[in-house]
């Protein structure tokens, strides 16, 4: 950050040499987010209608007053489960985050109801617990330097980075002559930048495409028994379902094509280079776990890397797992004691605000407070939210921009951007690095923290334990509890602290090159290709071996008849989700038109750059067609992020794609945004 005169010029970033830590546009503009005409600079009430966006200017004192005494009202009529805590990823900072924070101060006053389920990667998380026993099944950006074969699936880095080191690596990775495939229903920039083939899929398909690759490594025997026998278990039950011996039906690549759209040739090949180009990183993004059963594609992508034995090994890669390290994560952060707070999945927010307890939820919701959350915008089915926002009898947001979703709060608190307090940056998903986030610039005149919101709120409550301490005091803490961090005064100069690392950090290295001594974290010690967990809980739409099973709003959905194109909505390379789009650069930069192959644009008599309409029974939006054979025929991608923004008849005129989006959750629990059919029509 260079500043002068207590402004700030520019932002640089790492300029040494080789890969470091580079920073990518939306953090090197974020100047422009900070110094935002529309950042929000007093607390609002809220004076229309919800939605309407009237509000007026109110006191600190009178918007803490107020809040304060709907939370104890609410509590003392109703129960504090009554209270619904929707706080997300708008920081993920361990003081003054929108994770920790609030979810102390509600521990503190008697619990509330909240989400469970991560929008991310649920899918990927479920699946490394149920096959692994751990979600840390990540590997340093450096080990892709050893890998013959990079299968990118359904992964889109050169856009949604996974670390500031990520790309560098591949870049290397693939002048030193690694082959690179991709993966996906669209030729991304990845793709397109990076990997000598393309092989497009049908969303939510792919489980059916890997269980068809590991056919064809059982038909030819080219997948590695030695790996299967030592370190696995289940694998037989999971053969005997994939050549057909318990069902009838044998999974092979003709089989998969009538579902994926991949030709049975291509399978052959995926097969045989993923089993003979050793090692080999098949990176399984989470994109393909938003689907219905997205748990099962990150079963069957872990069986696969089992079946080639790249897992525990340079090069390799744990195929299907969340790709966490347990590098550059902090010892310990703001602490949030136990409480016993009844949860609903993060997909049935708006359902359980509208039903409550006749829905057979646990609670009727009076009450919701939103911490950097734009909900309205980013959680399936937006129409369905307008109406939930209407039930609560209290709401309040913590926000930076008056959002389409703060539109709906009685109360908005403006908060500080992360510029201007001092937090700790803890590598999303890894590391090997921290960042010391010091406190840059001023405040905003009247923006809080979001911990300075809820330590005033709790001492209005009378829960003086909420913050006893400077931040200082709390960030030395959680540096003296990190033993790979220097000491704290000692980073605090330095700025940032990398973690180096003699060879690549390989997940399950251990494990493989030494089973005797160490176990997997499972029941049986081993990787549970069969998961005894899963076979418990006796679903079967959560089989205790990797299975496809057919997608609602996929290909053969009847639906599809009213609806034929199937919608993805991957992350835009200029927006984090809906963050940035009120950015006038950033939005310059937006590729916001809907993707669609020209065998789907012309009998619709779409042309490139025309104005369409998307629609299905849950809603509808205008957006401009892209029409391009980067997309595969019957499918269309319109990125997430575009601030919702409907018209009196209930036409969205921002974008934004979540009008369209399904709230169903996953059996096992994934956000599957990209289960979604829809039909387009061209707009004369
Ligand atoms: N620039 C930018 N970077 C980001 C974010 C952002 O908003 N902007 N968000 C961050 C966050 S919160 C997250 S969770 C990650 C998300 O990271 P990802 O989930 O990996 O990202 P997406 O862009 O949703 O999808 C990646 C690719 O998957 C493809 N895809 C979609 N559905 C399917 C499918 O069913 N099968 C296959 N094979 N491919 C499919 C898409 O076309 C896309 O090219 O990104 C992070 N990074
Ligand atoms: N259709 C579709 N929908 C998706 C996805 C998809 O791929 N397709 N991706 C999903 C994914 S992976 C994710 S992670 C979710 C993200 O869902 P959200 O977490 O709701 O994402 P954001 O849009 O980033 O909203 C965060 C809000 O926090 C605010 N904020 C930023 N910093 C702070 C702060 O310090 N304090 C407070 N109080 N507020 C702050 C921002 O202004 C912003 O409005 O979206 C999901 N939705
Ligand atoms: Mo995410």
């Amino acid at each position: 950050m260079h500043i002068s005169e207590g402004k700030i010029r520019r932002i640089g970033t790492d300029n040494r040499p080789g890969p470091g830590l580079k920073a990518c546009r939306r953090g090197l503009l974020q100047k422009e987010v900070a110094y935002a005409p529309d950042r929000l600079t007093h607390p609002l009430k809220r004076v229309g209608e919800r939605g309407s966006g009237s509000f007026e200017p109110i006191p600190w004192e009178d918007a803490l007053e107020t809040v304060s005494r709907e939370l104890r009202r609410v509590k003392e009529q109703y129960g504090p489960h009554s209270v619904f805590l929707m706080n997300h990823y708008g920081s993920e900072s361990p003081l003054h985050g929108t994770l920790n924070a609030p979810r102390r101060f509600f521990s503190l006053f008697g619990g509330c109801t909240t989400y469970w389920g991560n929008t991310s990667f649920e899918a990927a998380e479920f699946a490394s617990r149920a096959t692994f026993g751990t979600t840390f099944t990540g590997n340093s950006r450096d080990n892709l330097l050893h890998s013959r074969l990079i299968i990118m699936w359904g992964w889109n880095p050169l856009i949604t980075r996974f670390g500031p080191d990520t790309v560098s690596y591949l870049a290397l990775a693939k002048k030193a002559g690694a082959k690179i495939i991709c993966i996906d229903p669209r030729c991304s920039h990845s793709s397109k930048t990076l990997a000598e083939e393309w092989v497009p899929i049908r969303p939510g398909t792919d489980t059916a495409l890997l269980i068809a690759m590991a056919y064809v490594m059982i038909a030819e025997d080219l997948y590695d028994h030695g790996f299967i026998e030592t370190y696995t278990a289940g694998f037989e039950t999971f053969k005997d379902y994939v050549v057909g011996k318990e069902d009838g039906l044998p999974k092979t690549p003709d089989w998969a094509e009538g579902i994926t759209g991949v030709p049975s040739d291509t399978t052959r090949q995926l097969a045989r280079d993923y089993a003979t180009l050793k090692p080999a990183a098949l990176w399984a993004g989470w994109a393909p776990g938003r689907t219905a059963f997205g748990g099962q594609y990150h079963r069957a992508g872990i069986t696969l890397a089992a079946m080639t034995g790249n897992i525990g090994i340079e090069g390799g890669h744990v195929a299907g797992g969340t790709g966490c390290m347990p590098l550059g994560s902090l010892g310990k952060s703001l602490p949030v004691p136990e409480s016993p707070n009844p949860t609903v999945h993060v997909s049935k927010v708006y359902d359980v605000l509208i039903q409550g307890k006749s829905g057979g939820y646990p609670s009727d919701i009076k009450l919701l407070y939103i911490v950097g959350c734009n909900l309205l915008n980013q959680f399936l089915n937006s129409n369905k939210g307008v109406i939930a926002l209407k039930i609560p009898e209290f709401i309040v947001a913590h926000e930076l921009f008056l959002t389409p979703t703060a539109l709906y709060a009685d109360i908005i608190l403006p908060v500080t951007h992360f510029f201007e307090s001092q937090d700790i940056g803890q590598p999303w998903g890894g590391g090997p690095y921290f960042i010391h986030m010091d406190r840059v610039i001023e405040p905003l005149p009247e923006t809080r923290s979001d911990l300075a919101i809820f330590t005033e709120l709790a001492l209005r409550l009378g829960m003086p334990d909420y913050n006893d301490k400077s931040d200082e005091e709390w960030l030395k803490e959680f540096v003296d509890a990190t033993p790979d961090l220097p000491e704290y005064e000692a980073f605090k100069r330095k700025g940032f602290h990398e973690i180096k690392l003699d060879r690549p950090w390989v997940a399950f290295r251990e494990q493989i090159e030494d089973p005797e001594h160490h176990a997997f974290p499972t029941s049986s010690g081993k990787i549970e290709i069969y998961s005894q967990g899963l076979a418990e809980r006796n679903s079967p739409l959560i089989p205790a071996i990797p299975r496809y099973i057919e997608p609602w709003e996929g290909p053969k959905d009847p639906l599809a008849r009213k609806c034929p194109i199937q919608l993805v909505s991957p992350h835009s390379k200029v927006r984090v989700n809906s963050l940035l789009d009120n950015i006038p650069r950033l939005k310059s930069l937006a590729d916001d038109r809907i993707w669609l192959n020209p065998a789907d644009a012309r009998p619709r008599g779409i042309k490139d750059g025309n104005k369409v309409r998307v629609f299905n029974d849950r809603g509808q939006l205008l957006t401009l067609a892209k029409v391009t054979d980067r997309i595969m025929p019957g499918v269309a991608s319109l990125d997430a992020g575009a601030w919702f923004c409907p018209d009196t008849h209930g036409l969205d005129r921002g974008g934004c794609v979540n009008v369209l989006t399904r709230d169903e959750m996953s059996p096992s629990g994934a956000f599957a945004s990209n289960s979604c059919l829809v039909q387009i029509e061209a707009v004369r």
